[in-house]
């Protein structure tokens, strides 16, 4: 009898199962996810090595976030980004090589070695930046997205922010602006519910964040941002709404970043209990799992996968050290005067 209840109550709640998107995608979004997580485990290396300087802000822990908005993506779409840009960037189609050689300062880099972590920049991939400002890529966006429906080019733009982003009188312009135009721009806020080392709830009267977005009229969902297919969905949502010229929409994605805020930052001010709890929900090993458990992979072609994608990382650590510095000219090129 006992037996009996005990299967019952393990039949009510069956293991989730992958979505219905075809093998290839299934294996592509892990990849990626993979890829962002290896390439800035490397970074860390790479800056503890000091052959990085200045702020550094990984994104280690958010990755289901960018690889499940952003792969829904065209190659002409526009991507927004903030200082914590490296996977936003990969995501968008983004050189690893050019990006571990910005990183170094060298020539060769994204923005030729100027710009570094936070600035990242390629208009070639629609990717937009890279801004050390919090919320200051927000007003950009906006004239770009205001730009594509003025060409009629049905393209959109996804911008990133983090929770911090959203008690700016910017984000509140332009969060107005977007639905009083309806413009093609998809919000995605990664809510990973601290601002350096303060709580989201000592400064922010409205804990759910797309409530603010409800306040100007945009429509808007929280998501598990642990959980890929689940930003995915919103995602493809949110840009088919906005393709379909009827205007933004606003994710909030709840996450957690692994690691301090930048690379110098130690991280006391979150519990262990908290720390630990969302270690669990990790993206990566939880969809590795399902893959291998669901048969969507062997354990040999997992292996083949992660042994490819530390090829391609080291292959980008050895072009940033062996390129390079700019030359003392370049100090005079791209300047705006
Ligand atoms: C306008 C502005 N104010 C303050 C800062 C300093 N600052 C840098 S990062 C940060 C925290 C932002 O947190 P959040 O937006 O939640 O993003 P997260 O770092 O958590 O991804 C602050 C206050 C800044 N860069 N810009």
């Amino acid at each position: 009898m006992a037996k009996t209840a005990k299967r019952r109550k393990s039949a009510a709640k069956p293991k989730p199962t992958l979505p219905d998107i075809g093998k290839d995608e299934l294996i592509k979004l892990y990849r990626s996810m993979y890829y962002m997580r290896r390439f800035e485990l490397k970074v860390a290396e790479m800056y503890l090595d000091l052959h990085i300087g200045g702020f550094t802000h990984l994104y280690i822990g958010e990755e289901a976030i960018a690889a499940g908005a952003i792969s829904i993506l065209n190659k002409d779409d526009y991507v927004m980004s903030n200082y914590r840009d490296h996977g936003h960037y990969l995501m968008k189609g983004g050189d690893p090589n050019a990006l571990m050689a910005e990183l170094c300062g060298k020539q060769t880099g994204v923005c030729k070695g100027k710009g570094g972590s936070m600035h990242l920049f390629d208009l070639n991939i629609g990717f937009l930046g890279g801004y050390a400002i919090v919320g200051g890529g927000l007003p950009i966006a906006l004239g770009v997205a205001y730009s594509n429906k003025y060409r009629d080019n049905d393209r959109v733009v996804m911008a990133f922010f983090g929770d911090g982003a959203t008690n700016g009188g910017s984000f509140h312009a332009v969060l107005n602006m977007a639905k009083l135009w309806a413009l093609p721009l998809v919000f995605v806020c990664e809510n990973n519910l601290w601002g350096i080392g303060t709580h989201i709830s000592r400064v922010s009267a409205v804990t759910d964040l797309y409530k603010k977005a409800e306040g100007h009229g945009i429509p808007g969902e929280m998501v598990d941002g642990m959980d890929i297919f689940a930003v995915r969905e919103a995602a493809l949502k949110a840009v088919k709404q906005a393709r379909d010229g009827k205007g933004p929409y606003f994710i909030e994605a709840r996450t957690w970043r692994f690691r301090g805020h930048s690379m110098t930052d130690h991280d006391k001010y979150r519990s262990q209990e908290d720390k630990q709890a969302w270690r669990e929900r990790d993206p990566i090993p939880m969809l590795k799992n399902q893959l291998l458990s669901e048969a969507v992979m062997t354990e040999a072609e997992m292996d083949k996968l992660e042994v490819q994608v530390q090829e391609s990382i080291n292959k980008a650590q050895d072009f940033a050290l062996e390129s390079p510095m700019p030359p003392k000219e370049a100090l005079y090129e791209d300047v705006y005067a």
